[in-house]
């Protein structure tokens, strides 16, 4: 048999025909349909020599392009000497062998070189247990739906096929050996992430955590790395970053705030990587504030705005359900007060190479929460366009709403009294057996951070009708 055919999903230096099914409800930008795959499967390490599309009211069954069209797509790709042909949504196992069956060549859907250019970028060992079960879910049985199909039509003979030609049998081993490599890998990843869970929470009670989020190549990763001065890779790829980093930011007036740089969204990512990649995401929600960094002066920007705040509601949705589950199923923790979802702003980028300033006013007049920003290092001293306002905004929410309160507290809380040392303007303090009682101008969400981390503070608010000093209930912004 001499057509390409499918025993693992590799596309390095392979010539690539594109192609699509587009339905009334599919999501792309109609002035570079093919843009966004074609820079995925170059990131892949193929070279794209084709496109072909077809409008649809709903997929064949059987081969989701209607037939005349696969004839057409097996032609062009004779025509322009193609290996393989890459569709721009997911398929089914039955429907790629199918496929495959038509244009004789290897077939892959999008999710596959998505998982293939995550396999290469993945350098921890938490990104490698990922993605190694994102294949085993996803890539496995489709390479089995065809491994059969090809065993078919090899006439059953083992070693028929390249080299692999698994019998029924073989399949039969195969799938067990994967069950139990998937529950094993599983098993340390949740051990992982476990460890890492307790890290982040300990470190969210003491610190405001900003999140960075948004589509890959946004220009997370540069932020980070200008705001932190620190050493995140920040390169023209796509997914560049995998896991999420956390360094401190200084944001001058004593106070400091967690930075995190995450993996950036993608349309359609593959629902087995969104499984594993979720704990990743969800770091995101546990965040005080979230940056949205959206690149105004990519054409696609539209979409990977309406990306990113679509596949943020659904994390926060799931979120908030497993809340509410475990909160029903009588956890024993009865005053767990379900999280409200941080604020957003939108950090409109790489404004240095908007060509005018037209597209940069509808952005501003139709999110509110929203700021210009360059996110390149300074030139010199000099910070870029945004930068010193993204600072102010952030200590602006980090401190809260500047009030005169007079708080009393255990002479022991020591942590506490750190913190209102250095980050509130103390007018005066007395102290009384254990306790001290401390008048200051102080941000009230400072405060609300510190009672949630079990700091035992008292408060009189002259606005508040809780003047005895009862535990203090914030009311939270
Ligand atoms: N001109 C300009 N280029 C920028 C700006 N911000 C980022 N870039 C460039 O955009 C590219 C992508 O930046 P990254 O910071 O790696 O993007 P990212 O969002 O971290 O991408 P992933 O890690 O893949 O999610 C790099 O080549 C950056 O130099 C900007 O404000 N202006
Ligand atoms: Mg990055």
């Amino acid at each position: 048999m001499d057509t390409n055919h499918r025993t693992d999903t590799k596309i390095q230096s392979e010539r690539a025909v594109l192609a699509a099914v587009r339905l009334p409800d599919s999501r792309f930008n109609p002035d570079d349909p093919f843009g966004e795959l074609t820079a995925l499967v170059e990131q892949a390490g193929a070279t794209v020599v084709g496109t072909l599309d077809q409008n649809l009211q709903r997929p064949h069954a059987g081969t989701y392009m209607g037939s005349g069209k696969l004839d057409k797509l097996k032609s062009l790709c004779s025509e322009l000497r193609a290996d393989t042909v890459i569709f721009d949504h997911e398929l089914s196992p039955k429907q790629i062998a199918t496929i495959e069956k038509v244009v004789e060549r290897k077939v892959l859907d999008r999710s596959e070189v998505i998982l293939d250019i995550f396999a290469s970028r993945a350098t921890t060992h938490e990104a490698k247990l990922q993605v190694e079960i994102a294949q085993l879910e996803y890539t496995y049985p489709r390479l089995r739906a065809m491994w059969s199909h090809l065993e078919r039509i090899a006439g059953g003979s083992p070693g028929g096929v390249g080299t692999r030609g698994p019998g029924e049998q073989q399949l039969e081993i195969d799938r067990r050996l994967v069950q139990r490599r998937k529950t094993l890998l599983k098993q340390e990843l949740s051990k992982i992430q476990a460890r890492k869970q307790r890290t982040v929470e300990k470190r969210n009670a003491d610190h405001f955590s900003v999140g960075l989020v948004g589509y890959t190549n946004a220009g997370k990763s540069t932020l980070f790395n200008t705001l932190t001065a620190g050493g995140a890779y920040a390169d023209d790829r796509l997914f560049a970053t995998l896991m999420t980093r956390t360094r401190m930011w200084n944001l001058g007036q004593g106070t400091e705030v967690m930075l995190s740089d995450t993996v950036g969204f993608v349309r359609d990512l593959p629902h087995n990587l969104v499984a594993s990649f979720r704990a990743t995401l969800e770091e995101a929600t546990h965040a005080d504030l979230l940056l949205i960094v959206l690149d105004v002066s990519d054409p696609a920007a539209e979409l990977q705005y309406q990306e990113v705040m679509r596949t943020l509601d659904e994390l926060f949705d799931t979120v908030k359900a497993e809340t509410e589950r475990s909160a029903k199923q009588g956890s024993g923790n009865d005053n767990i007060e379900p999280r409200q979802p941080p604020k957003r702003v939108v950090l409109l980028n790489k404004v240095d190479q908007l060509r005018n300033n037209t597209e940069l006013l509808i952005w501003q007049q139709r999110l509110e929460n929203s700021l210009p920003i360059c996110a390149l290092p300074p030139e010199g001293d000099t910070p870029r366009r945004g930068q010193e306002e993204l600072r102010r905004l952030v200590l602006d929410e980090t401190l809260g709403e500047i009030r005169e309160l007079t708080l009393t507290l255990p002479m022991r809380e020591s942590h506490a009294l750190n913190i209102l040392e250095t980050k509130a303007d103390i007018l005066d303090r007395t102290y009384e057996g254990n306790n001290v009682t401390i008048r200051a101008r102080v941000g009230i969400r400072l405060l609300a951070r510190m009672k949630s981390a079990g700091a035992q503070i008292r408060f009189d608010d002259p606005e508040s009708p809780n003047r005895a000093g009862a535990p203090w209930k914030a009311p939270l912004p």
